[in-house]
């Protein structure tokens, strides 16, 4: 594999309309906002990515505000004319610049698509390249869907049946305080086979333990982050409490993290999002530490325009994820999307395939990227 210059980064903020709003224990939002990242090499490649900030601090503390405020002005120049070896060259030059995970993986995420295409090779070529023998991308990644909370139980009913129609063998609901046994006894009474989990996005505390033991009645298959956001030593007190195996999101932000909730029995299976570790670089020794570990892996969503949700499944066709991932077809999110071509589910296996194409493998559509930019503008003068 060959070097490239970087020569110039361009920052897109913008704003798409979600055909459908994902409420959470934080709220939802009616636009996805993001910053596109678009990066030029010396040899003419470009590579995109996308900072997934949203506007306000709610899943996690940066925003669209603060997204462009790092990236432009302390990221941008640490890349500016730098020749990389390997796109994971790039955590090195990071390290003047603590936190912020979102921005950081949104700028290096671009790194690893110009790499990936100045290198006449798919991105998922390239993360399997980057791990030891063994690793060889399967091509597809098996997916589930997210789903938010609905006023009622009938009406979180009929959004499981139709996904469930739709070909999704993997139903993921939102859960909040107030907001749990109910529904997963309702759910589980009308769908008792279905394959069946619960994302808290940390709205508990540990003084609720046997409130969530009660969840172990319905042959969960994990229960994701029910603990604060920053934690990793109460969730171990919780695991001792409950049956239902804990999924670790918010709380597991590097490889240290995951070794130190490993070490304290904290976490049962790992929720990888590169945006909120920092990027690939920092995925991939999580990924192989799930790997050495035999800990069960998959890897989650924020929403993502097509250009992160192309990263995703990249990183998710890797053989050491082992359990349905959060990244649905486009029409759940976005219509159109930014890119093309969409992301359309196989309903035989519940799985979206890697494009054959260099990089991500996805084309941005300049009109949509303009008409997007534009829609940011005008909704937040
Ligand atoms: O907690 O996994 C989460 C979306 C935004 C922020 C946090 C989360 C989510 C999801 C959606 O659950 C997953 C998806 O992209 O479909
Ligand atoms: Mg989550």
């Amino acid at each position: 594999m060959h070097p490239i210059t970087i020569q110039n980064i361009i920052l897109h903020p913008i704003a798409l309309p979600f055909v459908e709003v994902l409420y959470t224990s934080f709220g939802g939002e009616e636009f996805k906002s993001a910053i596109l990242v678009e990066l030029h090499t010396s040899d003419g490649a470009i590579g995109w990515s996308e900072i997934v900030a949203d506007v306000r601090p709610g899943y996690g503390s940066e925003t669209m505000t603060t997204a462009y405020h790092i990236g432009q002005e302390f990221l941008l120049p640490l890349l500016m004319n730098q020749t990389i070896t390997h796109p994971s060259d790039v955590l090195r030059l990071f390290k003047p610049v603590r936190g912020h995970h979102h921005t950081k993986a949104g700028v290096e995420g671009a790194v690893w698509d110009a790499f990936a295409k100045s290198n006449e090779m798919r991105l998922a070529d390239l993360f399997s390249a980057s791990l030891p023998e063994g690793h060889t991308s399967r091509g597809v990644a098996v997916v589930g869907v997210s789903i938010g909370i609905k006023p009622t139980i009938q009406d979180t009913l009929a959004v499981i049946q139709k996904r469930y129609d739709e070909g999704y063998r993997r139903i993921k609901l939102k859960i909040k305080r107030g907001w749990d046994v109910e529904l997963a006894r309702g759910v589980r009474d009308a769908m008792p086979h279905i394959t069946l989990m619960l994302d808290a996005n940390s709205d508990y505390t540990l003084a609720d333990a046997d409130h969530l033991a009660q969840l172990d009645a319905f042959n969960l298959l994990m229960i994701e982050q029910p603990l604060a956001d920053d934690d990793i030593l109460e969730h171990s007190q919780l695991q001792a409490h409950i049956k239902t195996p804990i999924c670790l999101d918010e709380s597991m932000k590097s490889a240290h993290d995951l070794r130190v909730a490993l070490k304290l029995g904290a976490i049962d299976i790992l929720n990888l999002k590169p945006a909120r570790v920092g990027g690939f670089t920092q995925s991939l020794m999580m990924y192989q530490i799930c790997a050495e570990n035999n800990l069960p892996l998959w890897i989650g969503g924020m929403l993502e325009t097509g250009i992160g949700r192309a990263q995703n499944v990249a990183l998710a066709s890797l053989p050491a994820v082992t359990l349905p991932c959060d990244i649905s077809a486009t029409n759940r999110y976005f219509d159109p999307d930014i890119t093309e071509p969409p992301f359309v589910l196989n309903a035989e296996n519940s799985t979206l395939a890697v494009p054959n194409g260099v990089g991500i493998g996805v084309d941005v559509i300049p009109e949509r990227l303009a008409e997007a930019k534009q829609r940011w503008f005008d909704v937040h003068k």
